[in-house]
């Protein structure tokens, strides 16, 4: 499952491509992941409204894909580079690493239905495999 030279190319055409949409990317993804899987909302019980399109929900949608953003520049360090945002999800905010592989999913779901001609198996695989190795360094600190 680990990331081949063709599939980190394939993953920063893609990223160059839809990263100006970033911000929509991120709202549409942490919307349904809160729809979808209702138990990720305690880890936002904190905000106001949760509810799909929300000020805090557009917000933290940008905030997340800013932090992938970084994880597609660092692709070749995943686990040095993300060390300090895995510190953070396990010490402080101790999110259960279980809801990775779920926004991970969502974030999928999205980008397929945002990109339809670009999204194709070959950049699915490798998006799906990138997105496992940003959950697995988000991981690292939790052992
Ligand atoms: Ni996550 C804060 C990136 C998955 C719950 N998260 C952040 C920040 C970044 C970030 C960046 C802001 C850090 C800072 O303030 O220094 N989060 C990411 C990335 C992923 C991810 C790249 C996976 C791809 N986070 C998740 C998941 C959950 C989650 C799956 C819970 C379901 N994150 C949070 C919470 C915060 C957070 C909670 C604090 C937000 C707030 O406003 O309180």
């Amino acid at each position: 499952m680990s990331l081949s030279a063709k599939d980190k190319e394939t993953v920063k055409t893609f990223w160059a491509k839809v990263s100006s949409n970033g911000e929509a990317i991120g709202a549409d993804a942490l919307s349904r992941m809160l729809v979808v899987y209702p138990q990720t909302k305690t880890y936002f019980s904190h905000w106001q409204d949760l509810s799909p399109g929300s000020a805090p929900v557009v917000k933290h949608g940008a905030t997340v894909m800013a932090g992938v953003a970084d994880a597609v520049a660092k692709i070749d360090n995943l686990t040095s580079g993300l060390l300090s945002l895995s510190e953070l999800h396990a010490f402080t905010l101790r999110v259960d690493p279980s809801n990775f592989k779920i926004l991970s999913h969502n974030i999928l779901v999205v980008l397929s239905i945002m990109f339809p001609t670009d999204f194709t198996p070959e950049v699915h695989v490798a998006m799906d495999k990138f997105l496992a190795a940003v959950a697995r360094a988000l991981s690292e600190k939790y052992r």
